[in-house]
């Protein structure tokens, strides 16, 4: 049967799942736009930048597994899908994007738009492919949709308008998609683990996103073996809630025991992270062994005694009839201690928050994390938002935690919470976004929300900075630059905009104001919260060049005639108040 080429595309991703595409259409998409109209499976999301879309469509494709497709147009269009499918390469999801493409009798000769896309996207995309003959369309949209979604990751399909509206002859089709293979290691291998984890006193474990599908497995090894549980941000949340071995994250966001539980056991169990901060993990002193079902994580954050291939769940229900369990659990309880009192401090700021104005950002997660509901998606904007999702945002059993936590893009959580709310519609979607991201590349498609009136809660961390930064500043012992600008109050212009808004500047109004936020269910509300720019927050453990980084800033702001900024840190960050 012949259909046109573009018919062909929405006609496969649609067989293949894709409910949703987001993008802006233009020059050479409009016969590929034309065509998702006439399929009319796939709703069309008209977002105001591609890269907001692109962000939407990695919440949805990481929190439902299915494939998502983006689109943009020739050139610029194209441009600015590149950071969230970068975002989507890291963090796992399965996008497809289609990419307008010049006309083929124009290729390769400069014109107006032109940008080769094999160049442009190989840092981001598993595969690309650009259609200059119909032929090539079902082989090539097959391929796409097969490697997003059993690779995990971003494709693109980058097609010329003319190429997109000429018939093609295909027969019947046809997606098949096989579920992703059960992977373990060989039975050797096994047994070499089970004698290093009979031979290790004490164990703990230390796990990331591999361990989604294998939380029941992580946890009765863990109890098994009497081992702490520390996890990277994309492990906080199979791996937190309702675990009594549950030590917190490490890292410069870290907090709890995990930071000392992984550096002073005899082994270390690595279970399905690729966690970055190589200074963060032990060095030979500790017996290291990384189970991953990629085999190009193994080894390289840190080197590793034994390396196994295999996807977590399968893996340790296969260890787990061979294990053997330890009965001495003085190096658990040592560091469950730790996580407590940790946590103690931790609570200062929120036990506190109530009488501390600028509202303290530890009091406004705390209350937030208290008053969302069981079930509800949150997403943190790379910034201090993370921080205080990380520590004060309690996960649980139908709770998800998501931001840019592999790629650590500013501005993704607005956008990530649009396109949860659009997967999950009525489930309490929250962004914790920072005033920076918010002005970067939400505002403007706060009027796509408005126009869908999808009940997104943003709450937006005020503090006048690019407070991140501002902190990294002055770890690294330079006096803060370039950090400070003046936020509008975003509850007025989401008003305006035909959001609701709720403008919070008293610590006594934060309960009621999220509350009233949480509540309103027809359309998006911004709630602009006006918090302390001065709070810092420092890990678990502080590395040394950290603690002389910051001692060599607070010299050189001191030196440079700013004492009042450095005595107003002090004052808001050493429990004086
Ligand atoms: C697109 C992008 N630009 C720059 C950075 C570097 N960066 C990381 S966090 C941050 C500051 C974020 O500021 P804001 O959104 O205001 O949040 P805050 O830290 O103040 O809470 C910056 C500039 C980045 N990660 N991504």
């Amino acid at each position: 049967m012949s259909r046109k080429v573009a018919d062909l595309l929405w006609e496969m991703l649609a067989k293949a799942g894709v409910k949703r595409c987001y993008g802006i259409v233009g020059d050479a998409l409009n016969p590929v736009i034309d065509a998702l109209r006439r399929n009319g499976r796939i709703e069309f999301i008209h977002v105001r930048h591609e890269e907001y879309g692109v962000f939407a469509a990695v919440a949805e494709a990481y929190l439902t597994g299915n494939p998502v497709a983006v689109c943009g147009t020739a050139g610029p269009g194209v441009v600015h899908l590149f950071n969230g499918l970068m975002d989507a390469r890291k963090e796992g999801a399965p996008i497809i994007a289609i990419a307008g493409d010049t006309e083929t009798s124009v290729l390769d000769t400069f014109t107006l738009e032109e940008l080769n896309p094999y160049k442009f996207f190989d840092t981001a995309s598993l595969y690309t492919a650009r259609v200059v003959d119909p032929e090539q369309a079902r082989s090539v949209f097959n391929t796409a949709i097969l490697t997003a979604l059993l690779e995990k990751g971003p494709t693109v399909i980058s097609l010329p308008g003319n190429v997109a509206s000429t018939d093609v002859e295909v027969g019947s089709i046809q997606i098949s998609i096989p579920a992703a293979p059960l992977m373990r290691p060989t039975d050797e291998d096994l047994n070499r683990l089970v004698e290093m984890i009979d031979d290790a006193k004490t164990v703990a474990i230390f796990g990331g996103d591999g361990c989604r599908y294998a939380r029941d497995e992580v946890i009765e090894l863990a109890k098994r073996l009497k081992a702490p549980v520390g996890y990277a941000f994309r492990g906080k949340q199979w791996l937190e809630h309702d675990n009594p071995n549950a030590v917190g994250m490490t890292g410069l966001i870290g907090y709890g025991g995990a930071y000392g539980a992984i550096n002073e056991a005899e082994l270390l169990l690595l279970l399905g992270t690729d966690f970055p901060f190589s200074e963060f993990l032990p060095g030979d002193k500790v017996k290291k062994v990384q189970i991953d079902k990629n085999p190009k994580h193994i080894g390289r954050r840190t080197s590793i005694d034994l390396g196994l291939v295999g996807d977590i769940k399968t893996t340790l229900t296969v260890l787990l009839k061979r294990v053997h369990e330890k009965t001495d659990s003085r190096f658990l309880e040592k560091h469950i201690a730790k996580t407590n009192s940790f946590h103690d401090l931790l609570q200062h700021y929120v036990d506190k928050g109530p009488g501390i104005k600028p509202i303290r950002p530890e009091f406004l997660a705390k209350t937030l994390s208290d008053l969302a509901s069981d079930d509800a998606l949150f997403f943190a904007d790379t910034g201090t938002a993370v921080i205080w999702l990380a520590r004060h945002i309690s996960g649980g059993r139908d709770r998800r935690l998501f931001g840019s936590f592999a790629w650590a893009s500013m501005a993704n959580a607005a956008p990530n919470a649009f396109g949860a709310q659009l997967a999950y519609p009525g489930r309490q979607t929250i962004a914790l976004c920072g005033d920076g991201g918010y002005s970067m590349l939400a505002l403007g498609d706060l009027s796509t929300q408005v126009e869908r009136r999808t009940p997104v809660v943003q709450v937006i961390l005020n503090n006048d900075a690019l407070d991140f930064v501002k902190i990294e500043q002055q770890e690294a012992g330079i006096i803060p630059f370039g950090v400070d600008f003046k936020s509008p109050n975003f509850a007025k212009v989401a008003e305006a905009m035909g959001a609701k808004g709720i403008r919070i500047e008293d610590p006594a109004d934060v309960r009621e104001g999220l509350a009233e936020a949480l509540a309103h269910k027809d359309g998006p509300v911004v709630v602009d919260a006006v918090v302390d720019p001065f709070a810092l927050a420092l890990p678990s453990h502080v590395p040394f060049h950290t603690v002389k980084g910051f001692t060599l800033s607070v010299a050189k702001q001191v030196l440079s005639g700013r004492l009042d900024s450095v005595i107003t840190t002090m004052e808001r960050n050493v429990r004086l108040v």
